[in-house]
Order: structure tokens, then sequence, then C-alpha cells
């Protein structure tokens, strides 16, 4: 009997000789029609570009992705928020709604692995491209969309970052219980349903190498949001079964509603926490720490804020006692990290393993030296706008190391990817870009 690897796809190859880091990356060969914009699409298809996809972004000529002018800093130049999200690419732009323009798309539909996009529900359909339609030129194609909703009452909506932070639970459970509802400065809605999409696509490549036909692969915002929220629909089931205990809120003796309710700094899991002033707060905004009374350091914790008496007092000894005192608590641990600066507090409590975190502005985060030796912050030379630092890839991989380049400029390689990856010859490039396909059309003198 014939032993099938587990990959499905016979057996494996020989061991790679080469030293780790040194034999490619991880998708190289895979190409990728990126037809995204904005953030959720371009925050996958740069993931891939890390991992050594060639991803050919197409854009509309003369304006592009509309974030190229959008939130700009240094004039004539494209905005960081275009610049930070497209890192690795190669952009083409084409009218896709020029016969000429949809020959390009026909030949780069036979010639890719993957189509990424994230255009308002029905656009792509609208253009002709519909599943049956690519399915047919390129059975192997992989076609992978961004929505807002998926099936059901909101499918047709647009949706932006913050729509999907309220449609996925996480604004109703993030602020101050007596507070509105806050959406949150992580854009999960937007970069986490790009890094879900990036997983649906490998999982179907790797899917492929065993049935060798694409399939259409959907991440919509809202389920990606919820993905993350997920123990706050956790909780609305803890509901029926009593208090959530480790909610300041029941410390406080306020009762609970029928839902989920919003827990300000409270921490996620069993482990009370609470956001706490240190030295210099509140002049300094970001003067505070994060601070976690894990159970198993309870001991530490009452040494080091000089409470030793709280270990063995029956009032304070056990986690079950200390949740309806967690402000009292707190307040003398606060008392406390008063005394000292947030990374004072970081270093006294490491050095005994109570879990702390400081909070670190932007500007902290920027000029840290260990970000940048770990390539997670990496300063990017433009040539139009000079140098500015981006978030290089937060997935480590041993053979598989990134490489941070440069955002392309609008229809940089239209002409090498025309002849070297599509193959069209120079007679027939001339007919293409002749026809208006892949250029803006000319700006009407004004009458006189
Ligand atoms: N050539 C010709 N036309 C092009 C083109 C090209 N290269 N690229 C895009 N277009 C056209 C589309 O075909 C569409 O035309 P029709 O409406 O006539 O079909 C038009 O441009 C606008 O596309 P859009 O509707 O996607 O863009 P929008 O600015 O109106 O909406 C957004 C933006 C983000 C709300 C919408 O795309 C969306 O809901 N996307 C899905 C969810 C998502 O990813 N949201 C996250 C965005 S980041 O916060």
């Amino acid at each position: 009997m014939s032993k099938k690897a587990a990959n499905g796809n016979g057996a494996y190859p020989k061991p790679s000789s080469k030293p780790f880091g040194q034999d490619g990356k991880a998708l190289q060969g895979v190409r990728i029609l990126d037809f995204t914009h904005v953030q959720s699409g371009p925050t996958c298809t740069q993931l891939l570009a890390w991992f050594g996809a060639d991803v050919i972004k197409v854009e509309r000529p003369g304006v592009g992705d509309i974030t190229r002018g959008q939130l700009v800093d240094v004039k004539g130049a494209d905005s960081l928020y275009f610049t930070m999200l497209n890192h690795n690419k190669r952009s083409i732009t084409i009218d896709s709604k020029h016969p000429q323009g949809m020959r390009v798309l026909n030949a780069l539909i036979k010639s890719c692995d993957v189509l990424v996009e994230n255009f308002a529900p029905g656009a792509l359909d609208r253009m002709g491209l519909t599943w049956d339609y690519i399915h047919k030129l390129n059975p192997r194609m992989i076609v992978a969309s961004v929505k807002g909703f998926g099936p059901g009452p909101y499918e047709d909506c647009k949706v932006y970052e913050n729509v999907a932070q309220c449609a996925g639970g996480s604004a109703s459970t993030t602020g101050f219980r007596d507070g509105p509802p806050l959406v949150t400065g992580a854009q999960i809605g937007d970069s986490g349903t790009g890094l879900h999409l990036a997983l649906g696509i490998v999982s179907a490549l790797y899917q492929r190498i065993r049935t060798g036909r694409g399939q259409k692969v959907l991440c919509a915002m809202q389920d990606g949001v919820l993905n993350l929220s997920r123990v706050k629909l956790r909780d609305q089931q803890r509901l029926k079964h009593g208090p959530l205990t480790e909610y300041s809120q029941y410390g406080e003796g306020i009762p609970f509603g029928d839902a989920t309710p919003r827990a300000g700094n409270d921490s996620g899991g069993g482990q009370p926490g609470r956001i706490l002033k240190c030295k210099g707060a509140p002049e300094d905004p970001n003067a505070y720490i994060y601070f976690i009374t894990q159970a198993p350091v309870w001991g530490e914790i009452c040494d080091i804020i000089g409470e030793p008496t709280w270990k063995t007092d029956p009032e304070f000894a056990t986690p079950k006692a200390r949740l309806p005192k967690l402000n009292q608590i707190f307040a003398r641990i606060e008392q406390w990290t008063m005394t000292m600066t947030k990374f004072e507090v970081m270093n006294a409590c490491n050095a005994v393993d109570i879990p702390v975190g400081p909070i670190l502005s932007m500007k902290e985060i920027a000029e840290e030296k260990s970000l940048r030796d770990t390539g997670t912050v990496v300063e990017v030379d433009h040539p139009t706008r000079g140098k500015y630092l981006t978030v290089g890839n937060p997935i480590k991989m041993s053979d598989s190391i990134s490489e941070v380049k440069r955002s392309p400029l609008l229809g940089e390689h239209t002409d090498e990817i025309l002849s070297d990856v599509l193959g069209f010859k120079a007679a027939e490039i001339a007919e293409i870009k002749n026809s208006g396909a892949l250029s803006a059309p000319e700006k009407k003198e004004k009458a006189a």
C-alpha cells in the first residue's frame, strides 16, 4: 500500500541543505492579483507579500487606492496611510471597465493564484468578474474577499472599521459601565479581518495542493470582530448562571443587566487587573501601568506594596475573598505604584513575577530599540516622502525572513507586469496603452 504524506502532496521533499533563512520565502511562487483598497484588504496582501508572494496591486488610473491621497502629511507624496499598508507590492493601473483593461485583467486572472478584493458588495460582479467567470478562466484561482457583513440582512452594506467594531460586539463591551460604548484604537475591524483573510488564503492554497482547484474565501468584518470579542460572548452566557464576579461592578454591588456590560479596564480573564497611576500621572497622559493581581503571586504583591498581613488575613487571603474588595485593593496598590515611574514598577514587579504592563505611548514605541532590533518597527526610505517608520511583519519565521520594501508609486510596475509577467508583445502593449485603458482620461481644457 502506498503511503501518502500528511500534506496530501505525495512524499515530502528532502530537507533543504541551505542555512535557515536562505532558501527563499514561504509563499515564493504564489502570485496575487491584489484588487484591494483602504485598509482591510491591503493588510492581508501586505502580509502575503512579506511571506514572499508576488503581489500585483491593480489600481484605478490617475487616482489609485484612495488612501494615497488621504491624511496627506507631505505634499505631493503618497500618504503614510497608503505607504504603511502597501509594502513589498507592485502597482499596475488598469481601468477595469475598459475592454482593453479587461483584456489585461483576464491575463492576470490566468497567471495569478489568488484574487483578493474588498470592494463594496456587488462591485466585482458589476465589473463582470463573477466567481463563475473567474473560475472558468482559471479553475485554480482562489477568490478572497472582505465584506462588512456575511449573508443576511446587512450583506449589501458598505462598512468601515468603526461600523464593524460596533456590529461585532466590541463597542458594546468597551468603555466604562456608566459611559457610552467606545471604539478601540487597534484596527480590529480592518487589520484584524485582513489577518483572518490571510489565514483563509494560505489554507485554501494548502487545500489546492490536494484538490487542484481554487475556492472562494470570505471574511466578514462583523465576524472577524466577533471572533476577537469571543470572551465577551462567553460572559454573555455566564450571566445566566449568576453575576460576573471578576467585573468591578460585582464588588461595587451594582446588579447586572441581561447583556455583557462594559467593564472599564477590568481584566478580560479571571485575573483581576486595573490601570493604575504611576509617578507623573495624570499630567503625563501615559504614566500608568496595568497591574494584574494574579493569584499565585498574591504573597509577592502583599510584600511589595507593604501589606504583608494581607497574605494571611482571611479578608484578603483568597481570590474569592478579594473579589468584593477590588476597589480597596487597587487603591492601595496605586498608592505604591504612584511612588515610581511605570518602568520602575515594571522592573520591581517582574523581579518577583508579578504580571504588569506599562502604558506605552506611540512615541515610546517608535523609539524602542528592541522593536527596531526585531524588525517590528522599521525605517523605510521612499523616493518622494523620504524616511518614515512603519510596522514590519509581526509574524517571525526562521526560514522565511521578511524584508520591508517601500510601497510602489502609482502604476510604477505597469510596463514590467505587461511584458515580463503577462508576456504581451511590444505592439500589444502599445495597443493597450493607446486605448486609454491604463491611463487617466486627459483633463479637458477649460473653455476660454
Ligand atoms: N477601474 C475601474 N473602476 C474601478 C476600479 C478600477 N481599477 N477599481 C474600483 N473601481 C470602481 C468599482 O468598480 C466601483 O464601481 P461601481 O460602484 O460602479 O461598481 C467603484 O470603483 C467604487 O468601489 P467601492 O464601492 O468598493 O468603493 P467606495 O469608496 O464607494 O466604498 C468601502 C469603500 C470600503 C466602504 C467599500 O469598498 C466596502 O464596503 N468594502 C468592503 C468592506 C471593507 O473592506 N471595508 C474596509 C474598508 S477600510 O476601513
